[in-house]
């Protein structure tokens, strides 16, 4: 007889009416690790994003943009199956209504506290035949298989990054859906082999639209591209204010974006805390501490 298979852990959905961040603050840390957010783009806004995404993906067919976690891919000459498409702010008005979406803010202001910055937003299109990654841990951690490169006694009892996944095509088992470990992010550790994530993985499902927002420190990744369709996100990083980010966006943009910015994008960006900053050349006088003692 068939083993039993366990009921699926699927991530509690939210929507804007439903909104608990007290709750997903709770599921993020200490529950399985991953909520969608349902109802947050229209299908007009995730048609938009994904026409940009393809066409600006379909240039890159050799796959020439930087990658992360796809080692053997790329040891298997198949890296062009799975296209990076950076900068995204400067490529659509729409990617800054979806990096700074009032729900998404809401729930980052509580998550990473209220100054929160973006380190990264990107789309991640996985072509039909393409590859999946290895499981790993996201920014800043991504690099923890180097423990001893990080500050002793870091744990996951507070969130260093929060992932944000908007789904422009149907995330399914066989279109390559983000696999994930319910619940183990809670003790902070990038996963080898043998964890057999892929043997205990529950997987992203959604429509386009959906949203699934996760503590990267979930062990976490794309899966390969079974059926006949395209598999794009919108991948974006969140982090406490003062996290170095992973991308140096106010560089990659024009300067009149950057100074057009709205409060919010000004806030993800990175430009409400200016730190470091050439403190030998600052204006002088008191410029921390309490105003009022
Ligand atoms: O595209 C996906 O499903 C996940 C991508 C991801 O986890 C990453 O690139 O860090
Ligand atoms: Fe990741």
């Amino acid at each position: 007889m068939n083993a039993v298979r366990q009921p699926a852990v699927v991530p509690p959905v939210f929507t804007e009416a439903t909104l608990d961040t007290d709750a997903i603050v709770r599921e993020l840390l200490e529950g399985v690790g991953a909520v969608t957010l349902r109802g947050l783009f229209s299908e007009a806004e995730i048609a938009e994003a994904r026409d940009i995404v393809m066409r600006e993906s379909n240039g890159d067919d050799r796959g020439a943009k930087v990658t992360h976690f796809q080692g053997d891919a790329e040891r298997a000459g198949r890296i062009n199956l799975q296209r990076r498409v950076w900068n995204l702010l400067a490529k659509g008005d729409i990617f800054s209504r979806m990096a700074a979406h009032p729900t998404i803010m809401q729930v980052m202001r509580v998550f990473l506290g209220s100054e929160f910055i973006m380190g990264s937003i990107a789309a991640n299109r996985i072509l039909p035949g393409g590859p999946g990654q290895e499981p790993h841990i996201d920014y800043p951690y991504w690099d923890f298989h180097s423990p001893e490169t990080h500050p002793t006694r870091i744990n996951a009892s507070f969130p260093l990054n929060g992932q944000v996944t908007i789904m422009l095509d149907p995330f399914t088992e066989d279109t390559g859906a983000t696999a994930y470990v319910p619940g183990s992010q809670r003790e902070l550790r990038y996963p080898d082999e043998k964890d057999g994530s892929f043997d205990r993985c529950e997987r992203m499902l959604g429509e386009p639209g959906d949203t699934v927002v996760f503590f990267g420190a979930v062990w976490h990744c794309a899966m390969p591209n079974r059926s006949s369709i395209d598999r794009s996100a919108i991948i974006t990083q969140y982090l406490p204010k003062f996290i170095k980010p992973m991308e140096d966006l106010p560089a990659a943009l024009p300067e009149a974006f950057v100074k057009q910015a709205s409060p919010d994008i000004r806030q993800l960006l990175g430009l409400n805390y200016p730190y470091p900053e050439v403190l030998d050349a600052a204006r002088g006088g008191n410029a921390e501490g309490r105003k009022r003692y």
